[in-house]
């Protein structure tokens, strides 16, 4: 398996685990390991075993943000040229469930990676901010786009003008995660979460995850029309022909298309 310096990768049966590991930076966000991030979570959206990837931090940072101390001496052109962050958007490309176990600070990009995943679960000391403002700048990885479909209007744009931090119950309830869990609890309830996708038929998960993507993107009725077609669509998978027979055998599906 590839050897990263930034981020540790395993796999945990169907479930492939990448761990942020900068502990000396709060595993803030540089170019380092954006790259080894972006290439180890491709690799494993590419491998067969596997059904479903979590991202996950240390207890006490997810991620606290772009590493202010690589980006402080960039001019205009450095930014624009390389097209800073563009390479983040190599994970709107993965097909497979991916889900991101946020423990303490997911700040700026730390909370713009969280959201780059499918669905949050959150411990209950974990911290959502935007604070680029205090930086002078202003979220760079769709910190306003996605924050503001997540929770709305009025809690994103407080929360990005003033850099206020939502904690675990406020984003529960919120909309922006999924489930709130003991924080000694969050490794295991996010590997038992991602194993009960894994098990699922890992193509019908990816039409899943294209569908419901969808209704960010499109009308309403564009996006009932997609998920009909997708929907039809399942009907070529033999995992639909085993959940189905498997039904009306009561009995558990064993599902094998991948
Ligand atoms: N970048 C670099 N280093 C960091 C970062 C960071 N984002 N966050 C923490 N660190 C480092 C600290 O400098 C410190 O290092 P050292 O020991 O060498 O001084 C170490 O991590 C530990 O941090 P603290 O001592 O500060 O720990 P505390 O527990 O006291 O505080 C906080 C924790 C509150 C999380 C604090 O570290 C903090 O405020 N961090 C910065 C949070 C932040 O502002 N994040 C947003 C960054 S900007 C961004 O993400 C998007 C920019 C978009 C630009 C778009 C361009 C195209």
């Amino acid at each position: 398996m590839t050897r990263y310096s930034t981020i540790e990768v395993e796999h945990r049966g169907a479930v492939g685990v990448v761990t942020l590991s900068r502990p000396e930076a709060l595993n803030a966000l540089n170019t380092q390991l954006m790259g080894e991030v972006t290439a180890a979570v491709s690799e494993l959206d590419q491998d067969g075993q596997i059904g479903c990837i979590v991202l996950i931090g240390s207890q006490k940072a997810f991620a606290a943000g772009a590493d202010i101390k690589e980006m402080q001496p960039l001019s205009y052109m450095d930014a624009y040229a390389s097209d800073w962050f563009a390479a983040w958007d190599r994970l709107t490309a993965v097909r497979k469930p991916m889900i991101a176990a946020v423990s303490g600070y997911a700040l700026g990009g730390g909370c713009e990676l969280a959201m780059l995943c499918d669905l949050i679960i959150a411990a209950d000391n974990a911290k959502f901010g935007q604070p680029e403002i205090k930086l002078g700048v202003i979220p760079g990885i769709g910190g306003t786009q996605r924050l503001t479909r997540a929770v709305g209007k009025a809690k994103a744009m407080e929360m990005c003008l003033t850099g206020r931090m939502m904690d675990a119950t406020e984003a529960e309830s919120s909309g922006l995660v999924a489930r709130v869990v003991p924080v000694d609890r969050l490794t295991e309830e996010a590997l038992d979460t991602a194993s009960e996708i894994a098990s699922m038929s890992t193509p019908v998960a990816m039409m899943v995850k294209e569908s419901v993507n969808r209704a960010h993107e499109t009308t309403l009725a564009e996006g009932v029309r997609f998920e009909r077609r997708v929907f039809h669509a399942t009907f070529a998978t033999d995992d639909q022909k085993e959940g189905m027979a498997a039904f009306v055998d009561k009995r558990a599906p064993s599902f094998t298309d991948r």
